[in-house]
């Protein structure tokens, strides 16, 4: 059995500088208090300073006049890091050891408030207890087994637990969901049957300031409490929610609450009992309100069972028509959980316009950190590109300060990543798939960070300084290079069904999922427009809705998500369509080529183990690349009968 033993951002000899000074700890009293005492003592024991009690170089301490979530560093003679409480005082030290790494311990003096963008940065794990038959044990995992469950069971030895907490609390993270949001017979059990196990996991995650949360079944009252209904206004339903709950916390007193995925994908909810989903989500939120607990209601709702055929059915609409109308019906404790796109987690969306018209509900931002549309973590894919384009979106106000809550003041809200590690020796399968768990960290940290910084941050922690600059060209428009020779345009999709690897450009063109891409002789695309198509166009506020509308404004790289047009149709880039097909589906390969000998000449200067497996993926990658050119030029090809400009081999 393995399980990750490498360090990613934080090496044995991070801030040995700071270590080498003596440090005073006033971490007040409760779990977090220990962890930095450990911390301290093992720093200064590798590099030659001292815990001391009275006046020291840094001193670490708890103060009252700091809001809470939030640390201040003063450089005033001795250094001075403080927080209102435990779980922000262990964030700020990570803070200071990363700095003394890139920027020397005692840099400019202070003092810095720190306050994170968001206040919910959470990490969902999709993991299932038991096996699953068709997802495994980590639905749309990528690297291994599940960190925190094994056949069945909780695994033994939690030790890993402490370590992987360790690095969300070094980037900020402050909850964690410890199951699959599809929620299967065995894990609709953890809340009833599995309470020492939830305490457990809980307990490993507590001592880092991070709170623990669990994926609940809508249906649980039926399925596992044997009541004939799970009908949200039903007294009985309620009751028994309220006595679990009350379980639960008695289990664990400073549990985080719950998430739900409900009406979606088969999962049940409260259409099947002809309720909507605020008297859901309510209902739950009334029985987690005493204990100070809150619910994460995912907004990923739409219809799976659609008939391909018919054309007035928009799945991209699904989340805004179902959510927009409950907007002030949801309780405090509830935080609505909207994938950053309509559809789902593609190389390229526009963002879910849901976000920009819910200003009186707490709102959260999710991510997939699992590369499940990104190259599953056999590619290299940096997205944290994407995250801040998606963050610095603007709709009624920009995304980050939408979903923060601070556009309409809200008092909860944040963002929520779907976890990227599993029991591989790197964590992540892909060694360098690491930097995406770090890039989400530092951007709910602060959304206002250059997602190039923050590569270059990661890469010198990780690696070294002196390879900054190589692994920054390998990585740095990798998510541009993944969506060049993927589907083109925002299309989306064009995956093989099921475990959405490799391409399959009509794999799902046939079937009830709603994501069709309509490609014909003449044209490709969906017509969002309200003129003429779905209207989706039209939920955007201006200017976007008018830029989206108008297939000569739209921006190209989204051109087919709202549009369908000829394969002549001149983009804004000067090139007709099916001409940028070719030539992104030949330079993505290209780039990929140069990926490989870039990370070839790396040899000899990066741990050998870890180079081998990342050259290994890239040679995957490679063949993965070119496979997706070849079907996607030769699909377009035959359909459009228009040959590459350039003379280019395309197989017919
Ligand atoms: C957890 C996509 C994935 C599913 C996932 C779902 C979701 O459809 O393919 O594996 O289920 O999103 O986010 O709920």
């Amino acid at each position: 059995m393995t399980l990750p033993v490498h360090h990613c951002w934080l090496p044995d000899d991070l801030g040995a500088d700071l270590g080498s000074h003596t440090i005073s700890l006033e971490p007040g009293t409760g779990p977090t208090a220990e962890t930095l005492r450990q911390e301290i003592d093992t720093l200064t024991a590798r590099h030659g300073g001292a815990l001391v009690a009275g006046p020291a170089d840094v001193v670490v301490r708890l103060a009252a006049d700091i809001p809470t979530d939030t640390f201040r560093l003063t450089r005033a003679g001795a250094v001075l890091l403080e927080a209102y409480d435990g779980p922000s005082l262990v964030r700020a030290w990570f803070h200071l050891l990363r700095l003394s790494a890139t920027h020397g311990w005692d840099a400019p003096a202070g003092p810095e408030l720190h306050v994170p963008s968001q206040p919910i940065r959470m990490l969902d794990h999709w993991d299932n207890v038991a096996r699953h038959d068709v997802m495994g044990q980590v639905e749309r995992g990528y690297a291994g087994g599940s960190l925190f469950y094994r056949d069945g069971r909780l695994r033994d030895d939690l030790s890993h637990v402490g370590r992987y907490a360790r690095l969300l609390a070094s980037i900020g993270i402050n909850r964690v969901g410890l199951n699959n949001v599809n929620v299967h017979t065995r894990e609709a059990r953890l809340l009833t049957h599995g309470l020492d196990d939830v305490a457990r996991l809980a307990a490993a995650f507590r001592p880092w300031g991070i709170t623990s949360y669990l994926s609940v079944s809508f249906a649980a009252p039926m399925t596992v409490g044997g009541l004939k209904t799970a009908d949200p206004l039903d007294r009985t339903v309620q009751d028994w929610w309220r006595t679990a709950v009350a379980r639960l916390y008695e289990a664990v007193p400073d549990f985080g609450g719950v998430i739900v995925k409900a009406d979606s994908e088969g999962q049940p909810g409260p259409f099947g009992w002809g309720r909507d989903h605020a008297d859901g989500a309510n209902m739950l939120a009334c029985a987690l309100a005493p204990h100070g607990g809150e619910v994460f209601w995912r907004a990923f709702v739409y219809n799976h069972h659609q008939d391909w055929r018919d054309r007035s059915t928009d799945r991209a609409r699904a989340a805004f028509d179902a959510f927009t109308p409950l907007d002030g019906r949801f309780d405090d404790n509830v935080v609505l959980q909207v994938k950053h796109g309509p559809m789902d987690f593609q190389v390229r969306e526009p963002i879910a316009p849901l976000l920009g018209c819910m200003p009186a509900t707490n709102l959260a931002l999710e991510m997939q950190v699992t590369q499940e549309y990104t190259g599953q973590q056999r590619h290299i894919c940096y997205l944290g590109p994407m995250w801040s384009e998606i963050l610095r979106g603007e709709l009624s106000s920009e995304v980050a300060e939408l979903v923060a809550g601070r556009a309409t003041g809200r008092s909860r809200g944040g963002v929520v990543g779907v976890s990227n590690v599993g029991t591989d020796e790197f964590w992540t399968g892909h060694p360098l798939a690491q930097a995406n768990l770090w890039a989400f960290g530092r951007l709910a940290w602060d959304s206002g960070l250059d997602p190039l910084e923050v590569l270059d941050e990661w890469i010198a922690l990780t690696f070294d300084s002196d390879l900054v600059a190589e692994v920054h060209t390998i990585m740095a428009t990798s998510w541009q290079t993944y969506e060049k020779y993927t589907a083109p345009l925002g299309i989306g999709f064009m995956v093989r069904p099921g475990h959405h690897y490799g391409p399959d450009i009509d794999g799902y063109e046939y079937t009830p999922w709603g994501t069709y891409h309509f490609a014909d002789r003449d044209g490709i695309g969906v017509d969002r427009s309200v003129a003429s198509g779905t209207g989706f166009a039209g939920l955007y506020p201006e200017p976007l809705a008018s830029r989206y509308e108008d297939p000569l404004t739209c921006p190209d790289e989204l051109l087919l998500f709202f549009h369908h047009v000829p394969y002549a149709h001149r983009l804004r880039s000067g090139r007709t369509v099916i001409q940028h097909i070719y030539n992104t589906h030949f330079e993505g390969v290209a780039e990929v080529e140069q990926m490989v000998a870039a990370w070839d000449a790396l040899a000899g200067r990066i741990d050998p183990s870890m180079h081998a497996r990342v050259a290994e993926r890239l040679r995957e990658q490679l063949r993965s690349a070119i496979e997706w050119r070849d079907q996607v030029n030769t699909y377009f090809l035959r359909k459009s009968g228009i040959p590459d400009q350039r003379g280019r081999l395309i197989h017919l």
